[in-house]
């Protein structure tokens, strides 16, 4: 296995570009991708402030990375979100690279910061964890992104992640989620911009970028996942993609397009008419948004059950 680009001995081979790459190759491979996406779809200017949603996993290690060698100005954002020991040893993997790059890692616990974990809050809420976990974290990022000053927030979201949620979204016929499925989606009122920039990078390659980089991540998956919709998505695709390598991406990058524009009056018919959250002023459709009523229940549920264990009574 030679090196498609110094003939050198080669240590992974990308079947879907019908390539091997040595170490050093590999790596800038890596770097010329983001650099192209980021390029293709105008997701952010060289002197644009960058927040990188980092979790201590191969995907947000590699991202934050990979834009500080492009030259980047990007911080992480590193979100608790208090689940055992996966929370403790993500935050160790987020700190340990923070330090690695001496780079500015935000935090936000949301035991401490909100007053619920998403175990123990999902349950009282009597939300899934992970609805529960995808609602703060966006509406965390968003606040944290807003109050930095910072022109985008990035996330490690790879290939593979896409290609499910896009699977799960046509299964279903989710139009409203087909049209908002894009990588970039632009700043608005009360919104900071987002941005996917590893879209053309498989999982496989993000470990691989992350043991080549000498990069220590999270490799144990967080506990909530089990369960998950997607794990079963992305194992039917990885079979597809197994005997024909390139599907995965095809499929992804040919509905961005040729068809997700199709999608897109949907998602704007529901972000007409936004209103200022009463709580915290987020731009929501209701009269409180989504994540100060996640809050209010996860929270309230638990005092309101704490009083009558204080005062001794029993429940049946
Ligand atoms: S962290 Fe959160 Fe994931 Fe864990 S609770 Fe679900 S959504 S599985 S990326
Ligand atoms: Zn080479
Ligand atoms: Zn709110």
């Amino acid at each position: 296995m030679k090196c498609r680009v110094c003939k050198g001995a080669a240590v992974i081979d990308v079947r879907r570009h019908n390539a091997n790459f040595c170490a050093e190759h590999f790596i800038a491979h890596c770097h010329e991708q983001v650099r192209r996406t980021i390029d293709h779809f105008s997701m952010m200017q060289p002197d644009d402030r960058v927040l990188v949603a980092v979790s201590g996993g191969k995907d947000s290690l590699a991202l934050w990375d990979i834009l500080l060698s492009l030259g980047y100005r990007a911080d992480g954002l590193y979100l608790g979100l208090g689940i055992g020991d996966y929370s403790t040893e993500s935050t160790h993997y987020s700190r340990d690279f923070a330090d690695r790059v001496k780079g500015r890692l935000v935090e936000i616990d949301l035991l401490a910061d909100e007053g619920f974990d998403i175990p123990t809050g999902a349950r009282l809420a009597r939300r899934a964890p992970c609805s529960a976990c995808g609602l703060s974290k966006r509406h965390l990022f968003n606040r944290a992104a807003l109050e930095g000053g910072y022109d985008v927030v990035c996330t490690g979201h790879n290939l593979d992640d896409e290609a499910a949620v896009l699977l799960g979204n046509v299964l279903r016929w989710n139009v409203e989620y087909l049209g908002r499925q894009h990588p970039v989606l632009d700043a608005r009122p009360g919104f900071v911009r987002k941005v996917k920039p590893l879209v053309r990078l498989a999982e496989r390659e993000m470990a691989a970028y992350c043991v080549l980089r000498g990069i220590d991540y999270q490799v144990e998956e967080c506990p909530m996942a089990a369960g998950n919709r997607h794990i079963g998505y992305k194992e039917a695709l990885d079979g597809i993609e197994a005997g024909s390598p390139g599907t995965k991406a095809a499929f992804f990058h040919e509905f961005l397009d040729k068809a997700s524009h199709l999608f897109t009056p949907e998602s704007d018919v529901v972000r007409e008419g936004l209103l200022a959250c009463a709580s915290c002023g987020s731009p929501t459709t209701g009269e409180v948004c989504a994540f100060c009523r996640l809050v209010e229940r996860a929270t309230a549920s638990s005092s309101n059950m704490s009083v009558p264990v204080q005062l001794g009574e029993t429940r049946s």
